[in-house]
């Protein structure tokens, strides 16, 4: 199996973020005929008014499960999270338009990330994720962290806030820190995108308390487990590894779930 060398390690731990070009290029065709039988099966139809977002995504068909034990992703989870990496769910979308300045979270004892596919040509303005290079680094209170109010703080517009467009082709993969800034501009309204969230072995209390809060903040998709039923009938022991401490740690997320039912509108889109 190939691994990430030094060189991809430092520069991911630097600066954020990295992008492999045609990693999955081979993959492609299969891949996007299942994304669009996700969808499919699931009787939903995208309204280009509103992101549709679904999740856990590549749970729902055995050959996106099985992109887990994909040499290219193991490579990538092992290369930057360690061998004892934790699987936390994915998310399918179809995007609509802008996506704004933000962080999928902030998290200071393990690193979190999210390996990005898009499944459509995206470039620097139509639509191609954008990242504040180093910004995962910032403390929670750095100005460049609240790049959300741009105009307010440096009389720029959003899209003009500094940053590296990840342009991206069918097959290529973009990975990134959840703490990093990010967002995307100028996309259609059907952008085909989407993510698995990886995360390191939670160790300590603290670091364990972080693992649950963010499994438990699931609870706004309506879902009582972060893996659908085949990610788990599916999974090969190597991959099961990977899936066991989200499994004995998501104990509280059915009673947050019901919770949500009773008090949100519909699942979160985001
Ligand atoms: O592609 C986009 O519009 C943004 C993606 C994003 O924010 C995410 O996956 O966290």
């Amino acid at each position: 199996m190939e691994t990430l060398n030094e060189t991809q390690k430092r520069f991911f731990e630097t600066f954020g973020y990295l992008a492999f070009k045609g990693l999955l290029a081979e993959e492609m065709g299969r891949i996007i005929a299942e994304f669009e039988g996700v969808f499919e099966q699931r009787g939903i139809t995208h309204d280009p008014t509103q992101r549709s977002c679904l999740v856990p995504f590549i749970d729902q068909r055995e050959y996106l499960c099985g992109l887990l034990d994909h040499p290219s992703i193991t490579m990538i989870a092992q290369g930057l999270l360690g061998d004892n990496y934790n699987y936390l769910g994915s998310d399918g979308n179809y995007y609509t338009g802008n996506t704004g300045w933000h962080s999928d979270g902030y998290h200071r004892q393990v690193s979190y990330i999210k390996i990005a596919l898009y499944l459509d040509p995206v470039k620097a303005d139509t639509g191609a994720l954008r990242v504040i290079p180093g910004s995962h680094r910032l403390e929670p209170e750095d100005p460049i962290r609240r790049a959300t109010r741009s105009k307010e703080l440096w009389g720029i517009e959003a899209q003009d806030v500094p940053a590296v467009a990840l342009e991206s082709q069918p097959g290529d993969v973009v990975v990134f820190n959840h703490n990093i800034m990010h967002s995307s501009y100028g996309g259609s309204s059907h952008r085909r995108m989407f993510t698995i969230n990886l995360g390191q072995h939670s160790e300590t209390a603290e670091e364990l308390l972080d693992l649950e809060n963010y499994i438990n903040s699931s609870a706004r998709f309506w879902i009582d487990s972060l893996y659908g039923p085949l990610m788990l009938k599916t999974a090969p022991p190597q991959r099961m590894a990977h899936l066991q401490q989200v499994l004995d740690h998501q104990t509280a997320l059915p009673a947050l779930a019901a919770k949500a039912r009773l008090e949100m509108a519909g699942p979160a889109r985001s």
